[in-house]
């Protein structure tokens, strides 16, 4: 693959999530070795340390949201960081900190591809839609809430300067789902976000599905930004997660899912989310992480083309 010049971004966001633990996040992924582990692959890999957020005492929401302000404050930096690295040509991968961090990065991300004149987005790898507003949501958890957030819906004024790029709720490609609240679900059917839930996983593999929204995403010209929540995967081999579902996806999906987007050549920018280091078991969700980033840009275990060889040579 194409060598990239990857930004690595701590965004230890944690008010957003009810269960403390999320600030450790970025720390557990450098101690992993995910910068090791991309520079290996020969890509120049930079560490810019972790982002702290801005003041934003000037908001306040409507509604059920839970130290709104702190994370606008979030949302304002991150929103920055992504547009600032992206303009600069780099590839930032922000290492969370709790979902609500993807307010500021997808928002910055946006904000840069409307000025390429290109359209985002997002490959959105979550057992939860996040697609609450302050006014729908039960938990007042802001986690919960990035998506709508990033796609415009009301209830979020003044988060932001009024008139920024927004995400086009079609352009919003969910994958994993498997817990969704009640009025967040009529909310994402009203707004066309493409949804493929476990059971569409199950029913048609994840192959057949990432094929399909890579070849949208390309055949739009869009960038993409990739934010994968801990909880996508199974809680059996990622449990440093607050928010587990059952039934998530398994090792050889995961894995799969990374290797597709690095062929693609298509990811423009990346949030690893929620990865709770307090609840994790000796490090293994965050050197999970780092492997499936690293599958992202580029490692296999054997070169594609002698292995696709080999399988024509049985046939
Ligand atoms: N996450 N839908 C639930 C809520 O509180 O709004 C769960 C959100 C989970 C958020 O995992 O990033
Ligand atoms: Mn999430
Ligand atoms: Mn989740
Ligand atoms: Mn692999």
């Amino acid at each position: 693959m194409e060598k990239r010049r990857i930004a690595l971004v701590g965004a230890p966001v944690a008010l957003g999530a009810s269960r403390p633990g999320c600030a450790m996040g970025p720390e557990a992924m450098r101690i992993a070795g995910l910068a090791e582990a991309l520079a290996e692959l020969g890509h120049e890999v930079s560490d810019h340390g972790d982002v702290a957020p801005m003041r934003a005492d000037d908001v306040s929401l409507e509604g059920h949201a839970r130290h709104a302000a702190h994370i606008a404050g979030w949302a304002r930096a991150l929103d920055e960081a992504a547009y600032g690295l992206l303009k600069d040509g780099r590839l930032p991968i922000f290492m969370g900190g709790d979902h609500a961090l993807a307010m500021g990065t997808v928002s910055g991300a946006a904000r840069h591809a409307h000025e390429q004149g290109r359209p985002l987005c997002v490959l959105w790898l979550d057992a939860h839609a996040d697609f609450n507003t302050p006014t729908t949501s039960e938990s007042g958890n802001m986690h919960g809430m990035p998506v709508a957030f990033y796609c415009g819906e009301a209830g979020f004024e003044g988060i932001l300067p009024a008139g920024r790029p927004t995400v086009a709720p079609r352009n919003v490609f969910m994958v994993g789902i498997r817990s969704v609240d009640a009025r967040e679900r009529e909310l994402i059917a009203a707004r066309g976000v493409r949804v493929f839930d476990m059971r569409a996983i199950d029913e048609f593999g994840v192959a057949a599905i990432v094929r399909r929204i890579l070849a949208e995403v390309e055949r739009i010209g869009a960038m993409l930004h990739v934010s994968l929540d801990v909880d996508f995967l199974d809680p059996t081999i990622a449990p440093g997660v607050g928010t587990a579902v059952g039934g998530g996806a398994n090792l050889r999906e995961a894995h799969l899912i990374m290797e597709m987007l690095c062929e693609s050549g298509l990811t423009s920018s990346m949030d690893i989310a929620e990865l709770n280091p307090y609840l994790d078991e000796r490090g293994r969700s965050a050197r999970l992480l780092a492997d499936l980033a690293a599958s992202l840009f580029g490692r296999q275990v054997l070169d594609k083309v002698s292995t696709l060889a080999t399988v024509k040579g049985l046939q």
